[in-house]
Formats: structure tokens, C-alpha cells, sequence
């Protein structure tokens, strides 16, 4: 599925995030930056050590929830990794909404100011974090698309989910943040 919002695209496909060859990938990080599983574990994994010896080097004291910061993606497809740390979902009650907005909004400002023309997001905080799939796509999807409105760019945005049910999730999110817009 994609939309198109001014002059940039945005796609959701199923995959797996380390294949993108968009100028920058996201990497769904935590905030001692210390590497984990999922998204995480592939990107170390398929980028090899040198991406983490970056990250320790140049971020030892880690990156608060909701921010982000890049590093070059090692042998990956892509041009750099934005390490994002979405919240850890508890009640809803915790700034959770507001904190996994704040970490896409960090990845993009920081695929700006690398000039990326590109940039592929995983589905932030919604596996080990287990932040709810369906409010977690309708942030995510409102925030992409109100920044793209705003800013004009990334001309392409893709997120990469997982499997059929993250897909599902998002694209229904979509449909709805794009009728939103048009009231
Ligand atoms: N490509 C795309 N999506 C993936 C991939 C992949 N290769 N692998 C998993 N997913 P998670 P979080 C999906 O747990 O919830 C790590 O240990 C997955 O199905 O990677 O933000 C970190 O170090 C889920 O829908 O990230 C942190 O400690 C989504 O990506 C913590 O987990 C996010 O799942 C971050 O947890």
C-alpha cells in the first residue's frame, strides 16, 4: 500500500528492515544503545561489529527514550542506521504516546539533516516493548505524515513490517490517518 503526501511517498511492505536500501534504516534500539533481539539483533547481526563500536564510541552515554542517533550501517544495503528507543509500553498512562511519537519525529529530523532521500522505519516498540500494534501504527503513520506535509521530505518513507498481522495494522492506520486529512 502507499500514499502519496505533497511531493513524497508513503509505502508499507512486509519484510525484514537490514534488505532496505533506502538511504537509512531504523534500527528499534534501546537506550543504553547496548543491542538486544528483533530489529536490533538483526542489524548488529547483518552490519557486524563495526556498526556497534561506532555507537559505543560516539554515544557512550546511550540515547533517552524517545530520541535517536546515527551511526553507518557496516555491510548493510543502506548508507546509516538511526538508532531510535521507542517507549516500553506499561498502562498508557507513562507519556508512552507521546515519547514513540518523539522517536520517529528524532529519526526524521536526523534523516534530514544527513540529506537522506530515503528511509525504511520497522514498527517501534510493538515486539519486546509490546507498546499495543493497532494505537502503535496510528501514531506512527500520524506522525510520518504530518511531518512529510510539513517538511516535504523524505521524498520516500517505507516501513517494514514483519508479518501479515503488523502489515494489516498499519494499513488500516493508514486508511485512517489519510481520511483524518481530508476533513
Ligand atoms: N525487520 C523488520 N521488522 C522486524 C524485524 C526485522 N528484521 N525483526 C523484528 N521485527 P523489536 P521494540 C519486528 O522487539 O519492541 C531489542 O532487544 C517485530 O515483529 O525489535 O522496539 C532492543 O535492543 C516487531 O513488530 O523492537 C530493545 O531492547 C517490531 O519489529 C527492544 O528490543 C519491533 O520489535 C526494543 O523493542
Amino acid at each position: 500500500m502507499q500514499a502519496t503526501i505533497g511531493a513524497c511517498k508513503l509505502e508499507l511492505v512486509t519484510g525484514d528492515i537490514t534488505r532496505q536500501a533506502t538511504d537509512a534504516i531504523v534500527n528499534a534500539a534501546n537506550s543504553w544503545l547496548a543491542g538486544g533481539g528483533g530489529v536490533d539483533g538483526a542489524i548488529h547481526r547483518g552490519g557486524g561489529p563495526g556498526i556497534m563500536e561506532e555507537t559505543q564510541r560516539r554515544y557512550p552515554q546511550g540515547c533517552p527514550t524517545g530520541d535517536a542517533v546515527v551511526t553507518g550501517a557496516g555491510k548493510l544495503p543502506a548508507r546509516y542506521v538511526i538508532h531510535a528507543v521507542g517507549p516500553i509500553w506499561k498502562d498508557g498512562q507513562n507519556q508512552e504516546e507521546s515519547l514513540l511519537a518523539s522517536a520517529y519525529r528524532r529519526s526524521l529530523e536526523i534523516a534530514g539533516a544527513q540529506q537522506c532521500a530515503s528511509l525504511a522505519f520497522p514498527s517501534l516498540s510493538t515486539g519486546a516493548y509490546a507498546y499495543p500494534l493497532q494505537q502503535a501504527a496510528h501514531i506512527a503513520l500520524h506522525t510520518v505524515a504530518a511531518y512529510l506535509r510539513l517538511h516535504g521530505q523524505p521524498q520516500l518513507v517505507r516501513f517494514v513490517l514483519f508479518d501479515d498481522r503488523a502489515y494489516e495494522a498499519y494499513a488500516d492506520a493508514l486508511t485512517a490517518v489519510l481520511s483524518e486529512n481530508r476533513c
